[in-house]
């Protein structure tokens, strides 16, 4: 499905501490302290797109041909806050901290050594800060190898009910796997992060729907193992957001309310470097969606690419970078592995954009 407009908020900046009533400071940007006043508007027809930079008052008034019904709900859905997520208030951005159950993280000592291992990784992560924590027992790097069911679920399980035991941060689980979503919501899992959208398991529409747990629909093209073989687009960024649009469609059609869904641009995922940077750029233009959205760009390859960093563990620098890009655009969810480091990053970047310390107590 294609739109034929899109709106993306530009010039964002901190809301005012004390707006003086008199003056227009802009629409709020998806329930995080940021305003904008001036959109993107993006028309497209066919392989033609163009772009141009009009006021909210524009955007409003004008005549947008079969695009203003879209335009109309767009600016509603950018500035209308977001819903807890599973208790969480998304009015600031929040960190979700990696924990990957895969043979290269945890696994020196064999199979109960890999669970307590990831567990005490996992405790640690939420002491620095993370108040959501992502367990992954299959790897979705460009070239990783298909991980069958049986397996995913031996390296997971143990680790979600050890930490559902330890703590109250936030559990979701990284699965394609409708099966691995079942046992990971029975074990107390609060999240489904698919990287496929639900769509690489016939099933797991189904098994999402059944959960009631909220979902976060990442675009990805292709398959992990081929995804950056080839990738193409017409334009990344809208794209990128039709097919985000069209997941939400599919899991309302499916029972899943818009209330439960969170969306991802999928950075790295069947993108060449510029389309990663081209949607980063242009992060904002996701809000539109009317969900609240997560970013996970830490210790990716882009980051090497941009600067020559050829070992993920010193992509830390780069990834607080991407983490801050977010941020300012109103990223409610960042997906990070240094969490320590991110918390510092998001805790000056909020005082000083605030003005004030106090908003960070
Ligand atoms: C599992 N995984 C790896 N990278 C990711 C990203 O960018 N977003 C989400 N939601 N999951 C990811």
């Amino acid at each position: 499905m294609q739109r034929s407009i899109y709106l993306r908020p530009v010039g964002i900046f901190p809301a005012p501490a004390d707006p003086d009533e008199a003056t227009f400071a802009g629409l709020p940007l998806a329930g995080q302290p940021l305003r904008f006043t001036t959109v993107e508007i993006a028309e497209r027809g066919g392989s033609r797109i163009s772009r141009r930079i009009v006021t909210l008052g524009d955007a409003v008034e004008r005549d947008w041909g079969r695009g203003t019904i879209d335009a109309a709900r767009d600016l509603e859905a950018l500035s209308a806050p977001r819903p807890r997520l599973a208790g969480l208030a998304l009015d600031r951005p929040r960190i979700m901290g990696i924990v990957n159950v895969t043979p290269d993280s945890f696994s020196d000592g064999g199979q109960h050594d890999e669970a307590q291992n990831a567990i005490a990784h996992g405790l640690r992560l939420a002491e620095e800060g993370a108040e959501i924590l992502d367990i992954g027992g299959e790897s979705t790097r460009p070239g990783a190898d298909y991980v069958p069911v049986e397996e995913e679920l031996r390296r997971v399980l143990p680790v979600i009910e050890g930490l559902r035991a330890r703590t109250d941060a936030l559990i979701s689980v990284d699965t394609r796997k409708a099966e691995v979503m079942r046992r990971a919501a029975a074990a107390g899992a609060d999240i489904l992060n698919d990287v496929s959208a639900l769509t690489h398991d016939p099933d797991a529409m189904t098994a999402a729907a059944e959960s009631g747990l909220p979902i976060i629909l990442m675009h990805a093209q292709g398959d992990p193992r081929t995804m950056n073989d080839n990738p193409q687009y017409s334009d990344v960024v809208l794209d990128v957001f039709d097919y985000l649009e069209g997941r939400i469609l599919a899991c309302e059609a499916a029972g899943i309310p818009r209330a439960k869904l969170i969306t991802d641009p999928g950075i790295g995922f069947g993108k060449h470097l510029h389309h990663n940077v081209a949607v980063m750029a242009a992060l904002s233009q996701y809000h539109a969606l009317g969900v609240p959205m997560l970013l996970g760009a830490s210790r990716k390859k882009l980051i090497d690419h941009i600067s020559d960093v050829p070992n993920p563990r010193d992509r830390v620098p780069g990834s607080l970078a991407a983490a801050l890009v977010g941020a300012a655009q109103g990223v409610q969810i960042i997906r990070v592995h240094d969490v320590a480091a991110t918390r510092q990053a998001l805790n000056v970047w909020r005082a000083s954009a605030a003005g004030s310390e106090k908003v960070l107590s």
